[in-house]
């Protein structure tokens, strides 16, 4: 709303042909104005929760943090809107979170930002039950490779759906209860303008398609190698850490597992039923080719993915 006056300025300048000092006089009030915000902050906070996600509904990074934030089983509000809008709007991704202690609200973004901020602020507190966050070299990088499948994975599905003009709306929110009413209504009448800006934003092409879809199944190749030998964690062992949950719920993406956001996506997950036939190609593929990777994420989701 502050910008909003700011950017009004010059309009109310223009329109009362208002002199050098009436100008300076209108900058003095709308700097007073900024002020007031500024001091109304410290002395009637804004009734904010503690811990806020910022969600897509069916948005696979989202679900990487809420089902590590489920597992510590700590309490937040999460609030979804619909697909792109932000960052066409504001440029931002989701998953957010707001963290608000005392006067001061902080916002983190990036998805192995928020598990190591979760992780250095429940790691004491909760001992044994956060330990799965510990970052240690190889799970950070893992991680990041885990995180860079997850952006192939975006151009392989929207080169697949966005032709669609039903199915991208849906995953983006549309037929959701919890996507905000307004930003419903605008999806339909701006998905032209959204769709080209993914085009473009994503370099959607043929060439393209190949090439994430060479890098998705190195990834996926890789993880299968090794749980060849039984393990029930990516990186060894018995006990679940968070990159196995990333691998998990990044991968929800093309599995799309019943238990994704704990059974609270609603209408905005995918049915396997309604992909396009060669996106269901591809699912059945590495369903074939991948048989313990795929195994290892339908048993997480189905052993593991409890709600908050
Ligand atoms: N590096 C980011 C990637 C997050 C990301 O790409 N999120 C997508 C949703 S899966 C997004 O916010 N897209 C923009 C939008 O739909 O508004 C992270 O790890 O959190």
């Amino acid at each position: 709303m502050y910008s909003l006056i700011l950017f009004g300025l010059p309009v109310i300048v223009a329109f009362y042909d208002l002199s050098t000092a009436g100008a300076i006089a209108l900058v003095l009030l709308a700097l007073l104005l900024r002020w007031g915000i500024t001091l109304s902050g410290i002395l009637l906070p804004a009734r904010v929760p503690d811990l806020e996600l910022e969600t897509i509904a069916v948005s696979h990074f989202a679900e990487k943090v809420r089902w590590c934030m489920d597992r510590l089983g700590i309490d937040y509000v999460e609030k979804s809107s619909a697909g792109i809008f932000g960052v066409i709007f504001t440029g931002r991704t989701v998953p957010r979170l707001s963290i608000k202690t005392g006067l001061v609200q902080s916002v983190i973004g990036n998805s192995p930002e928020i598990l190591r901020y979760l992780w250095g602020r429940y790691g004491i507190e909760l001992g044994e039950a956060a330990s799965f966050l510990e970052p240690t070299p190889e799970r950070v990088e893992l991680e990041s490779r885990i995180d860079r499948y997850g952006v192939n994975l975006h151009v392989w599905v929207y080169y697949h759906i966005l032709d669609d003009k039903a199915l991208t709306l849906r995953a983006w929110g549309l037929e959701s209860s919890t996507t905000p009413g307004w930003q419903r209504l605008l999806l339909s009448p701006l998905f032209p303008v959204f769709r080209l800006f993914i085009r473009h934003a994503l370099r959607i092409s043929e060439k393209h398609y190949a090439r994430v879809v060479q890098h998705i199944e190195a990834l996926l190749g890789e993880v299968e190698e090794r749980l060849e030998d039984g393990r029930r964690s990516i990186l060894g062992g018995d006990s679940t850490d968070y990159v196995d949950l990333s691998f998990a719920a990044i991968s929800a993406l093309w599995l799309q597992p019943a238990e994704f956001a704990a059974g609270n996506a609603g209408a905005a997950q995918l049915d396997r039923s309604l992909y396009p036939i060669q996106m269901g190609v591809d699912v059945e593929r590495w369903s074939d080719r991948y048989p313990l990777a795929k195994a290892f994420i339908e048993r997480l989701y189905r052993e593991e993915r409890i709600s908050a």
